[in-house]
């Protein structure tokens, strides 16, 4: 087998796991997740936190699983699998947060990405309210990487975002709060698009050219593209650059399915 066929079928066999919600239309969620880690080279896998009733449209009604048979499925898989990576998407309640912190912080020697989704594009809430102020100090220490929104960063640092420096400024507060790097994702500002990464130490910017399409579930595949790319031994600055461009490639090639926002497409 030649070198790049090795690794090819090397990689195939790492198992990268999306502990998020199940979005029946496959445009966001843990489908969307298994998607891009498949594309990128993966095997994928899930752990449901929650359930939508969902089309291309909007999210109509979210029900969340209970914590103990969230921790039940993870733990389950990962006494089986050897795992390569951890994402943390849609968690739905308090209490499946504090279930991501347990699981987040058995698998400390892993790249671990938290997307802390709070909202559908189409606005629904995906994470109980009472769970928001909660979220920083859950997770403090026990990831490699958030990766909030504008929405999210401005929701969770407390400051409105109106520039790429309101980004950085956000970024750093989050970094600080959690003590890890955290990328502020620029696709909901208007004008340019950049993500904006503060590692600890210092801020990089990702520009991107912005694509009008009403698209859903950038979000998730962000989050999905990077880990891929920290899985498979990339920089962190690298990743993002990787991710970017790859977000960017699936919005491009996204298609008109429903009557509602494209879906994302991929090529291998
Ligand atoms: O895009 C955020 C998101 C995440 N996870 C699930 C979703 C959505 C948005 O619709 O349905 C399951």
């Amino acid at each position: 087998m030649k070198r790049k066929d090795r690794k090819t079928a090397e990689r195939s066999r790492r198992v990268l796991v999306s502990i998020a919600g199940f979005d029946p239309s496959a445009g966001a969620g843990v489908l969307l997740d298994i998607g891009v880690f498949r594309a990128r080279g993966f095997r994928g896998m899930a752990v449901l936190t929650g359930l939508a009733v969902q089309d291309t449209r909007r999210v109509h009604r979210v029900l969340a699983l209970p914590p103990r048979f969230v921790l039940s499925q993870y733990r389950t898989l990962a006494e089986d699998v050897p795992l390569s990576g951890i994402k943390v998407g849609m968690l739905g309640s308090r209490a499946n947060l504090r279930a991501a912190a347990r699981i987040l912080a058995d698998a400390s020697g892993l790249p671990r990405v938290v997307d802390p989704v709070l909202r559908s594009s189409s606005g629904a809430r995906l994470l109980d309210r009472d769970a928001v102020p909660a979220f920083l100090p859950a997770l403090r220490g026990r990831l490699s990487v958030l990766t909030p929104n504008i929405d999210e960063a401005s929701i969770l640092a407390g400051l409105t975002i109106a520039s790429i420096e309101d980004m950085e400024t956000a970024a750093r507060r989050l970094a600080d709060g959690i003590l890890a790097p955290c990328l502020v994702k620029g696709g909901h500002l208007a004008g340019g698009l950049v993500n904006v990464l503060f590692d600890g130490a210092r801020t990089r910017i990702y520009p991107s050219p912005r694509i009008p399409r009403r698209v859903h579930g950038t979000g998730c595949c962000f989050s999905s593209a990077l880990l891929a790319s920290l899985a498979g031994g990339a920089s962190l600055d690298f990743a993002c650059r990787q991710a970017t461009r790859f977000t960017r490639d699936a919005i491009r090639n996204a298609a008109a399915v429903g009557r509602g926002r494209l879906l994302l497409d991929f090529r291998r």
